[in-house]
């Protein structure tokens, strides 16, 4: 195991130079737990702390570490433990708006909440049961374009839908750039097609609801090397059942796979700008609208609801946009 197969590289290695003096070691969070983080690092895995005084300077919940980040270890290596004492610059990353916070009355606090740090590609899981939801695929598609990773789209449960052509056809009219999978994860072979995501060095993370299949892809993608993996990261225990904790997993053929629990809700965390990539479609066409202020319901020369008149796209996919960018513009007012 070396650290470019957990997608260490020369951008880290450059920003990693000030700590080199200082006697610290690269490591990567591969598990988080409430008062520690696991970390991966040349001599092994090992349990670690954040400096106290870090914390103190940390300006917010977005400046501690997350699973994926990049840190810097004073190793303490006879007690396979160690201390973090900063934190490498993310190229990407997932967050939301922490939800369900509040401070003083009637006043909601707003917090970010980083999911994820430095992966190159998001797997939104999706159910084809009573799970699947075009406007919950958008909200996914604008938080991890936002965040800098690729996304591509997986439609599981398969069997248990008799309109899975329709679905994905639905699918992948909003998708713009994305590809859309479909696949049953219970049968044999299916996953198969996910492995093109992967990539050595590489991190893949699995994001969606509760129960729609995460897991048991990411243990099909294991498949035979479990054992293998077992030894590297020896948190994979025995009969994993819900996931609890988000978890970096490495694949001995190359790439890295990270689990997720379920999200329930999904505040959007960013700036109006981040629709522009899941919503070009209505955005290109806003460009022609007669105002440039123009807030497609009603103005007169506005060229998204003519184009909705020629069922370009439909009435519910304009809602959400609107809805999401006015969930955006509120967020931005209080910041
Ligand atoms: N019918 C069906 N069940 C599936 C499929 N994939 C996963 N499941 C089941 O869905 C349940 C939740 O799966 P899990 O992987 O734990 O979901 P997670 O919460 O997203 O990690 C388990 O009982 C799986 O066996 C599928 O393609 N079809
Ligand atoms: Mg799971
Ligand atoms: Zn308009």
């Amino acid at each position: 195991m070396t650290l470019e197969d957990y997608g260490w590289n020369q951008d880290f290695a450059r920003q990693f130079s000030v700590f080199t003096a200082q006697g610290f070691v690269p490591a990567r969070v591969i598990r988080g737990e409430k008062n520690y983080f696991r970390v991966i690092c040349e001599a092994g895995e090992l349990t670690v702390r954040f400096a106290g005084k870090l914390r103190h300077r940390a300006g917010g919940r977005q400046d501690l570490p997350v699973v994926g980040d990049w840190v810097a270890v004073e190793p303490q290596l006879e007690q396979e433990r160690g201390i973090i004492h900063g934190i490498l610059t993310r190229f990407s990353s997932f967050a939301r708006n922490l939800p369900g916070r509040r401070k003083g009355k009637g006043r909601e606090r707003i917090e970010q909440q980083v999911i994820a740090a430095n992966v190159e590609r998001i797997l939104i899981v999706c159910g084809l049961d009573q799970d699947f939801s075009l406007r919950r695929i958008e909200r996914y598609l604008t938080l991890v374009t936002a965040g800098g990773a690729d996304a591509v789209v997986v439609l599981n449960k398969a069997d248990l839908s008799t309109t899975t052509e329709l679905q994905r056809r639905q699918v992948v009219e909003i998708a713009g750039d994305a590809p859309v999978a479909l696949l049953c994860a219970r049968e044999q072979g299916q996953v198969e097609q996910l492995r093109t995501y992967l990539k050595p060095g590489e991190t893949l993370a699995l994001l969606g609801s509760s129960g729609v299949g995460k897991s048991t892809i990411i243990n099909v993608l294991l498949g035979e090397d479990r054992q293998k993996i077992a030894e590297v990261s020896s948190t994979l225990g025995k009969g994993r059942h819900t996931t609890t904790h988000r978890e970096l997993f490495l694949l001995p053929e190359g790439g890295i796979l990270m689990d997720n629990p379920g999200m329930r809700e999904l505040h959007l965390w960013g700036e109006e700008e981040d629709l522009a990539e899941s919503f070009a479609d209505i955005e290109t066409l806003a460009l022609q609208c007669r105002f440039s202020n123009c807030g497609h319901r009603s103005e007169p020369g506005c060229a998204v609801l003519a184009a909705l008149e020629l069922r370009q796209f439909d009435a519910q996919r304009l809602e959400n946009y609107l809805r999401l960018k006015e969930e955006l513009s509120q967020l931005q007012r209080r910041r």
